[in-house]
C-alpha cells in the first residue's frame, strides 16, 4: 500500500487516509477506494489507467474533463440539486493535470459518490429511469462544441472487430482454433448483416454522436430508490452511433444471467426490461433521433452481444491478451454466453420492432 500512498501524495486535495481498498469491478483498469479520515472530507476513487489500452492518456483525460464539465454546467443551469452526486469530478494532481505519471503507470483520482450503489440486476422500473437518463446524457452532450477524440480508435466499429477476429484466426497464436472453428464459422454467417451501421454511415445516412460506449449496468450508480444518479467509467465516451449506448445497456441489463454465465440454458433476453428501457430512452431522445436511428434500435440490441462475442473470441484465440480473466477458459465461456444472448435477441427482433412502432405513434 506504500506505493499507492506515494501516488496519492501527488493529489494535494486528498486529506489524511485511513484505508485503501481494491475494488474488483471492471475488466480493464485497476480501481481502489481511498477512505479519508475526516468525516467532512470526501472519499476518493483511485485508478491505475490501463495505458496499453488507452494509449493516449492525455486525450483520454481531456475527453473526460470536457464531458464532465459540460454536464456539470448543464446541471447547474437546470438548477439541479446534489450535483456532486450526479457527475464525476476528477481531482488535479500536482502537475496541474487530472492524472499523474509515476514513471511507469498513469493514475487518476475522482471523488467517491456517497450513498450510491451499483446493481447487478435491474427491474423494469429502474430500466425505464436508466433509459430516460441515457437519452438525457446524449441530449446534454449534443451541443458540445469541443471535439472529442476516439480514445480507442474504431471501438464499436463492427467491421474492425471482425477484422481483428479474422487476424486472430489467421495467426492462431496459441493453437486454440481447433476448438473454436465451428463457432467462428457460425459467427461469420451473420457478419455482413451485422455491419449495416458502418455501411449506412459511409452512405451518409447515419450520424455519429457523443456516446458513453460502455453502458453496462455496472457502470452506473443508483441511489437508494433505484434512480440512476450518475454514469461512471467515462473512458470510452467518444463519437459513436447511438446504438452503442442503447445496445450495450440491454446486453447486460436484459440478460437473465451474467455476461460470463457457463450454463447457457440460463441465458434469456428479458423483453420487459427492453420495453421499459426503450420507453424511457425514446421519451428523452426522440427530439434528436433520426428515423433511421429509431428504425435500427432493435438491430442495436442484437449488435452488442454479437460484437462482444466477437471481441471475447478474438481475445481467446489470441491467448487472453486484452480482458482480465479469472480462469483459463474464461474468454471462451464469455464468448458462448454472449453468442447465446445474441441468438436470443435475434428471436425478439420483430416483437421489438412492433413495440418501438407503438411508442412513436
Ligand atoms: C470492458 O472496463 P469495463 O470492464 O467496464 C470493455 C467494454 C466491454 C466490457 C465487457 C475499454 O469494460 O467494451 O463491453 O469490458 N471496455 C474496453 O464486460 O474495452
Ligand atoms: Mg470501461
Amino acid at each position: 500500500m506504500d506505493a499507492l500512498n506515494n501516488v496519492i501524495d501527488h493529489f494535494p486535495e486528498v486529506g489524511e487516509i485511513i484505508q485503501i481498498k481494491p475494488l474488483t469491478s471492471g475488466l480493464i483498469n485497476q480501481t481502489y477506494l481511498v477512505q479519508t479520515k475526516s468525516v467532512t472530507d470526501p472519499d476518493y476513487i483511485l485508478q491505475c489507467i490501463n495505458h496499453h489500452i488507452f494509449t493516449d492518456v492525455d486525450m483520454l483525460q481531456h475527453n473526460i474533463e470536457a464531458v464532465t464539465s459540460h454536464i456539470r454546467q448543464k446541471l447547474e443551469e437546470a438548477h439541479e440539486d446534489d450535483i456532486d452526486r450526479k457527475v464525476l469530478r476528477f481531482v488535479k494532481a500536482d502537475n496541474g493535470k487530472t492524472y499523474y505519471f509515476d514513471g511507469e503507470k498513469y493514475w487518476r483520482m475522482s471523488v467517491f459518490i456517497p450513498d450510491s450503489q451499483t446493481l447487478d440486476v435491474v427491474t423494469p422500473d429502474s430500466s425505464y429511469l436508466v433509459g430516460l437518463k441515457f437519452g438525457e446524457f446524449e441530449a446534454m452532450l449534443a451541443d458540445m462544441t469541443e471535439s472529442l477524440g476516439e480514445t480507442i480508435p474504431d471501438f464499436h466499429n463492427m467491421e474492425f472487430r471482425l477484422k481483428q477476429l479474422r487476424e486472430a484466426v489467421q495467426q492462431d497464436a496459441v493453437g486454440r482454433m481447433e476448438k473454436v472453428h465451428t463457432l467462428v464459422a457460425d459467427i461469420e454467417k451473420d457478419a455482413e448483416e451485422m455491419c449495416c451501421a458502418e455501411r449506412l454511415y459511409r452512405e451518409g445516412k447515419l450520424p455519429k454522436r457523443i456516446c458513453h460506449c460502455d453502458t453496462k449496468v455496472s457502470n452506473m450508480l443508483f441511489d437508494e430508490q433505484g434512480k440512476v444518479l450518475c454514469v461512471i467509467d467515462l473512458d470510452t465516451v467518444m463519437p459513436s452511433f447511438v446504438f452503442s449506448d442503447f445496445g450495450d445497456f440491454l446486453r447486460s441489463a436484459a440478460n437473465t444471467a451474467p455476461e460470463d454465465e457457463p450454463d447457457l440454458s440460463k441465458i434469456h433476453f428479458r423483453f420487459d426490461i427492453f420495453q421499459a428501457f426503450a420507453k424511457g430512452y425514446i421519451e428523452s431522445a426522440r427530439s434528436f433521433l433520426t428515423p433511421v436511428e429509431i428504425e435500427l434500435l432493435p438491430y442495436a440490441v442484437t449488435l452488442f452481444p454479437y460484437m462482444q462475442a466477437v471481441r471475447f473470441l478474438a481475445d481467446y484465440i489470441n491467448g487472453d491478451t486484452y480482458y482480465q480473466i479469472k480462469y483459463a477458459e474464461h474468454n471462451y465461456v464469455r464468448t458462448l454466453a454472449q453468442y447465446t444472448l445474441y441468438q436470443e435477441t435475434r428471436r425478439a427482433v420483430s416483437e421489438m420492432k412492433s413495440y418501438i412502432a407503438s411508442l412513436i405513434k
